[in-house]
């Protein structure tokens, strides 16, 4: 078994048990020699659905004497640091370039969070072996770590009006290494605007931005920057108030929303429920 799929001694049945098996992906298959005897090995990138995803894995095929397809080794396979297996190629030299990504985005993770790399492996005789190209991702040298902490104000609003006006300021730190250009903050609303940073938050992110409750200019590396929102909020919370988690996120110039480095110094409790 590799990742929930059977590689071998599969027997069909009519029972409901879903069995995974592997299988070959549409990719095209590559025809090179990589043993060096000077006859044509084929590639095949073979995947096998657990999921979401599929567990692949670079197989190149030889023929005995006899003519019989065999197979001559496992050149790579997901799992090995990386999840997915994006395009394969035989070299001049007999080597195999191998495209992998680190991530395979589904169920709403952005595809721009993928990086891919490409990575040489070549037949040793025996097995085949990494020789030239990264052999890890490492840390996404894109994501930062930003910091928030908050104060507010609660006081009543003079005159017959019963609510009363809430006052939050966000002090959002950005640890590094990167700047953050914007800074979205989430589930801030939850009464009526009554100024402060709203009148500033874009009015129109673009959709990677994944719906703020509002988009601001950022923090530079190392600096820290405080936001101000006002609202005015219903004397005694409703029946639906709920605690909230105030979020902020790191956005990017192009509004595309980053995953943070340490997520859980990013949110605070809302000081009432709203
Ligand atoms: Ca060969
Ligand atoms: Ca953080």
């Amino acid at each position: 078994m590799e990742g929930g799929c059977t590689t071998s001694k599969v027997r069909l049945k009519t029972d409901t048990t879903d069995t995974y098996v592997s299988m070959l992906t549409d990719d095209a298959f590559e025809h090179g020699d990589v043993d060096g005897d000077r006859a044509v090995e084929t590639i095949a990138v073979v995947a096998c659905r657990y999921g979401e995803a599929s567990a692949k894995q670079v197989v190149a095929f030889d023929r005995d004497r006899d003519g019989h397809i065999v197979t001559l080794g496992r050149v790579v396979r997901t799992g090995d640091g990386f999840d997915d297996i994006r395009a394969v190629e035989i070299n001049r030299n007999g080597s195999v370039e191998v495209r992998v990504a680190d991530i395979v985005p589904c169920c709403g993770t952005p595809s721009y969070l993928r990086r891919e790399q490409v990575r040489t492996y070549r037949w040793d005789g025996q097995r085949f072996a990494q020789t030239d190209g990264p052999t890890a991702f490492g840390k996404d040298p894109r994501l930062t770590d930003l910091r928030m902490t908050m104060t507010h104000q609660l006081v009543d609003v003079p005159g017959a009006d019963t609510r009363r006006k809430l006052t939050t300021v966000f002090t959002v730190t950005n640890a590094g290494p990167v700047d953050a250009a914007q800074v979205a903050f989430h589930s801030i609303e939850g009464g009526e605007r009554a100024g402060g940073d709203w009148s500033r938050c874009d009015p129109n992110p673009a959709p990677q931005a994944d719906q703020p409750s509002c988009l601001l200019p950022g923090v530079p590396v190392g600096e820290s920057r405080r936001y101000t929102f006002v609202q005015l909020v219903p004397g005694r919370p409703g029946p639906d108030a709920i605690t909230r988690r105030f979020l902020v996120v790191h956005c990017d110039a192009q509004d595309r929303h980053w995953p943070d480095l340490k997520r859980n110094d990013n949110e605070v409790s809302s000081p009432l429920p709203l």
